[in-house]
């Protein structure tokens, strides 16, 4: 835990300029010198003896928000095999920041495992040998002994086996459920597995797929060295990063990039909270939830219009978009303090000619 006045805690921060047109976030350790965004005496970094940030062990843990199965296209029962390796790294949660991660298959979220239902899945979870602590595995598409978790608990350099049918449909949670779970999710143990109903889902022209958590470190936000894990920080749910995909800004200009998109595309996105701790007031800046399923709860109907909505942890929303203007659309946590001080932000960027009957920045 930081020693010292806790009001101190994060005191280099920058703004996000989330309501402006073409500002993005930047890096936190930038903030420093934005005298934009915070008063003088807010601008002195505090020296708490962060260590010298470690040498990495990956490059990047955001997952991709491009990368998730396609959508079903079988009409009876399957059987799946899914394999998952947990992990034990050192990454940057932002350039010069470093911090022990855990992981399924190295990214956040982990794989999205996708089925229909009354599929059935044989989860293999093998924990790397590199790897110091036991993990496992709770998947809450799941009925059975938490969720797979006590059948999946393995010790480094084993594999652990279980089979399940997912006998209900929706999108759902997974995540690692050791006795010390909320330090492991809050590393970036956690996922989604989707299981579709019997008819499918209605079809979209693209799907993305994201994860909210939030870490706690001993440290400020963007003071650069390495983080070490804060279970005071935790146990007051006061996290230094809110991440979306595990890192800070990551699927920004500033991070690995938007997601590029073209004008008039319907997007479904969906939206894990592996949490451990704090809800997300979901919300697309210059868009709209046109169909929103609460939970995930696709047997049931969505709502439509749905400007900001709660994704508590550990559950999945899934929202769909149109795409009517060109824009970069924002994808934050309405909580906002966590978009400008704690890392969430995610750009879906909308390319295309303008459609100044839609929206005109310059009306004659
Ligand atoms: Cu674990």
């Amino acid at each position: 835990m930081t020693e010292g006045n806790p009001q101190n805690r994060r005191t280099v921060l920058k703004a996000a300029g989330v309501g402006g047109t073409m500002s993005v976030a930047g890096c936190l350790n930038n903030a420093v010198n934005d005298d934009s965004t915070a008063k003088p005496a807010d601008n002195q970094t505090e020296s708490n003896g962060t260590s010298p940030a470690k040498s990495v062990d990956t490059d990047r843990v955001a997952a991709d928000p491009t990368e998730l199965p396609d959508p079903v296209d079988w009409n009876s029962p399957r059987h799946h095999e899914v394999e998952m390796t947990t992990l034990e790294q050192t990454a940057e949660i932002e350039p010069g920041v470093t911090f022990d991660y855990m992981t399924f298959d190295g990214r956040i979220p982990g794989p999205m495992v996708r089925v229909r239902q009354d599929d059935t899945v044989t989860v293999s979870l093998t924990n790397d040998e590199s790897n110091a602590m036991p993990h496992n595995v709770d998947f809450h598409a799941v009925y059975g002994p938490g969720g797979g978790a006590s059948a999946s608990t393995v010790q480094p350099g084993e594999t652990e086996t279980f089979k399940f049918k997912a006998k209900y449909p929706g999108v759902f949670v997974y995540h690692c459920a050791v006795p010390n779970l909320d330090y492991h999710i809050s590393s970036g143990m956690y996922g989604a597995i989707l299981v579709e109903p019997k008819d499918g889902l209605p079809e979209v022209d693209r799907e993305l797929y994201f994860g909210q958590h939030e870490i706690y470190t001993d440290s400020p936000a963007g003071e650069k060295g390495h983080h070490k894990f804060d279970f005071e920080a935790m146990k007051s749910e006061d996290p230094t990063y809110t991440c979306l995909n595990g890192e800070a800004y990551a699927i920004t200009s500033d991070g690995y990039g938007p997601v590029n998109v073209d004008k008039g595309e319907r997007i479904r996105i969906f939206h894990a909270n592996g949490g451990p701790n704090l809800t997300s007031s979901w919300h697309a800046i210059g868009n709209v939830w046109e169909t929103f399923y609460r939970d995930g709860a696709v047997a049931s109907e969505p709502d439509h219009y749905v400007e900001t909505a709660p994704v508590v942890p550990g559950s999945v929303a899934i929202a769909e978009i149109d795409t009517p203007v060109p824009e970069p659309i924002k994808l934050v946590d309405h909580a906002l303090t966590r978009v400008a001080r704690e890392g969430l932000l995610g750009i879906i960027n909308v390319e295309g000619e303008p459609e100044p009957e839609i929206f005109d920045p310059d009306p004659a």
